[in-house]
C-alpha cells in the first residue's frame, strides 16, 4: 500500500497553546500509521472571520492563535484521518458541543492536502475550502512546500500567498 503525503493545519488560541500544539504533534507522531516528517515555524495570528466570542451578557474579542503547518505520510485513507483529527482534538480538551463556530478552541487539526486528492462529502472537503485566503495558513505552509500545486486552482502555496491582499500583511 501507498503512503500518502498530508500537510495538517493546527491552530490553538485557548489555554496554554504552544503546549497544545507540542502535544498534538506529538500524538500524530506517535500514531503507527503516521510517519510524521517535518513541522513549520509556529506563528501568532490574529483570529480571523469570528473575532467576537459570545459570552454571557455580551461579547468581547477573542485571544490571537499559534498557527503550524505539519508534514507527513500516512496509511490513513483522508475519513480515517479525520477521525484521528477529531480523536486527537477532544483529548485535548475540545468538546465541539460546546463551541460555537470560529470561536476559540485548544486545538484545531485541519487536512490541508492529501496527496492532490480532491475529495467532498458532508464530512470533509480536501483541499481544506479555504486556506486560499488564509494567511495563518499559507504563510508556515509555504515555509515546507513553496511549489505545492493546489489541484483545484492550479497555484502554488507561493503563489497563493503572494496574491493575498495587502490589507491583510498585518496578519
Ligand atoms: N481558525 C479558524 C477561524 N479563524 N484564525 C486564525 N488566526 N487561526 C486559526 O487557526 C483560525 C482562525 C477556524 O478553524
Ligand atoms: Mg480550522
Ligand atoms: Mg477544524
Amino acid at each position: 500500500m501507498n503512503a500518502h503525503l498530508v500537510y495538517c493545519g493546527a491552530g490553538s488560541n485557548l489555554g496554554d497553546r504552544g503546549s497544545y500544539l507540542r502535544s498534538g504533534a506529538e500524538a500524530l507522531a506517535a500514531h503507527p500509521a503516521i510517519n510524521f516528517l517535518r513541522k513549520s515555524g509556529v506563528y501568532e495570528t490574529e483570529p480571523q472571520y469570528g473575532r467576537a466570542v459570545k459570552i454571557s451578557g455580551g461579547s468581547r474579542t477573542q485571544a490571537y492563535f499559534l498557527n503550524t503547518v505539519w508534514e507527513f505520510e500516512t496509511f490513513l485513507s483522508p475519513h480515517e484521518l479525520l477521525d484521528l483529527f477529531l480523536r486527537v482534538e477532544r483529548n485535548f480538551g475540545r468538546n465541539r458541543e460546546d463551541e460555537q463556530r470560529w470561536g476559540p478552541r485548544t486545538l484545531d487539526l485541519d487536512v490541508l492536502f492529501y496527496d492532490d486528492w480532491v475529495l467532498e462529502d458532508e464530512r470533509l472537503v480536501i483541499p481544506h475550502p479555504r486556506l486560499h485566503e488564509r494567511r495563518f495558513v499559507l504563510e508556515p505552509l509555504s515555509e515546507l512546500a513553496p511549489n505545492l500545486l493546489h489541484p483545484v486552482l492550479g497555484s502554488s502555496v507561493w503563489t497563493l500567498l503572494s496574491s493575498l491582499g495587502q490589507a491583510q500583511t498585518a496578519l
